[in-house]
C-alpha cells in the first residue's frame, strides 16, 4: 500500500487527538491492513511535527519492546522507537493524574544522556559507551491509545510507542562506575515487590538499545544529537496503576524513583 500525505496527516491527527482527549481508538491496521512500517513511522514523525508546531519541545527519545518480558507481554518481537515531548517529563516524587490517561502502566528503565552525536548504520555498544555523558534511572508511564491496550507492532509505532509520561531522578553515574548488565532493578507497588530484573534484560546490554536507536534513525537519515536523553526500554513487564497507588523503583547503584497516582 502507499498512503498519500493527506492520509498520513489524517491518521496522525486522529491518534494525537486520542492522546490529547484521553479517548481510546481502534488499531489503525483495522482500516489500513496493508500499511507499511515506514508509513507508520511517517505518522509518528507527523505527530512529533504537530507538537513542535504547537510549541512543544522534544526532550528525548525512547526505545520500546527491547526486553523479552515486554515482548512476551505485548505479543510482539521487534523493538521500536518513539519521541519524548517536554510535557511528558515529571520529577521524582511526582503526583500523577490518572484522569489525564486512558489505562496507564509503569515500566522500570535505564536512561542514557549522550555527550557526542551517535549515528548509524554500524553503531555499536562501544560507540554508545564512548558517547555517554551519564546514565540515570527513569520510570516510564505508557498509555496506549488503543482499546484495551491491544495492538500490533505497526499500530503502536504510529501511536509513538505508547509514550505518555516519564519520571527521572535517583542518582546519575558514568558508565565506567556501573556494570550495566548486572544492574539490578526492583519495582514496588504500595510497598510490595511486583517486578524485578537486571540491565541485561534489555537486548543483552542497555547500551545495545541506544545503538539500535542510532541504526534505526539512520534509515531516515536522522542521528542522535549530543545531549540527548534516551530511555532504553522496560527491563520488566509493565505494571498497571490506579488512583491511590504508589510506585517505588529501586536501582542498584542509582538510588530510587518514586511517584504517586491520583484521580
Ligand atoms: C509499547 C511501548 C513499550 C517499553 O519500554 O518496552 C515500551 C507498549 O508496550 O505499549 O515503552
Ligand atoms: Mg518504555
Amino acid at each position: 500500500m502507499s498512503l498519500d500525505r493527506a492520509t498520513i496527516e489524517k491518521l496522525a491527527e486522529h491518534l494525537e487527538n486520542a492522546e490529547l482527549n484521553v479517548q481510546d481508538v481502534l488499531k489503525i491496521t483495522d482500516d489500513y491492513p496493508e500499511i507499511t512500517w515506514e508509513e507508520c513511522y511517517d505518522i509518528q514523525w507527523e505527530i512529533r511535527r504537530r507538537k513542535e508546531a504547537r510549541g512543544n519541545k522534544i526532550c528525548g527519545m525512547k526505545m520500546g519492546l527491547t526486553s523479552t518480558a515486554k515482548m512476551k507481554q505485548m505479543g510482539v518481537d521487534v523493538p521500536i522507537y518513539g519521541f519524548l515531548a517536554d510535557y511528558f517529563s515529571l520529577p521524582d516524587g511526582a503526583e500523577i493524574k490518572i484522569s489525564e490517561m486512558i489505562h496507564p502502566k509503569v515500566e522500570a528503565e535505564v536512561a542514557f544522556v549522550t555527550k557526542a552525536e551517535l549515528s548509524g548504520p554500524g553503531c555499536h555498544i562501544g560507540n554508545v559507551l564512548a558517547a555517554t555523558d551519564f546514565v540515570v534511572p527513569a520510570v516510564e508511564i505508557i498509555d496506549s491509545r488503543y482499546r484495551d491496550f491491544k495492538f500490533d507492532l505497526k499500530s503502536v509505532v504510529a501511536d509513538n510507542a505508547s509514550s505518555t509520561r516519564f519520571v527521572t531522578g535517583g542518582r546519575m553515574r558514568s558508565v565506567d562506575e556501573l556494570d550495566l548488565k548486572t544492574l539490578g532493578v526492583v519495582m514496588e507497588k504500595n510497598g510490595e515487590v511486583v517486578e524485578l530484573g537486571a540491565g541485561a534484560a534489555v537486548l543483552g546490554h542497555p547500551a545495545a538499545s541506544v545503538a539500535m536507536l542510532a541504526n534505526m534513525l539512520a534509515e531516515r537519515d536522522e542521528v542522535i544529537p549530543a545531549g540527548t536523553f534516551i530511555m532504553t526500554g522496560g527491563i520488566t513487564a509493565a505494571v498497571g496503576v490506579e488512583p491511590g497507588d504508589s510506585i517505588c523503583v529501586r536501582y542498584q547503584d542509582l538510588s530510587s524513583i518514586t511517584m504517586r497516582f491520583v484521580e
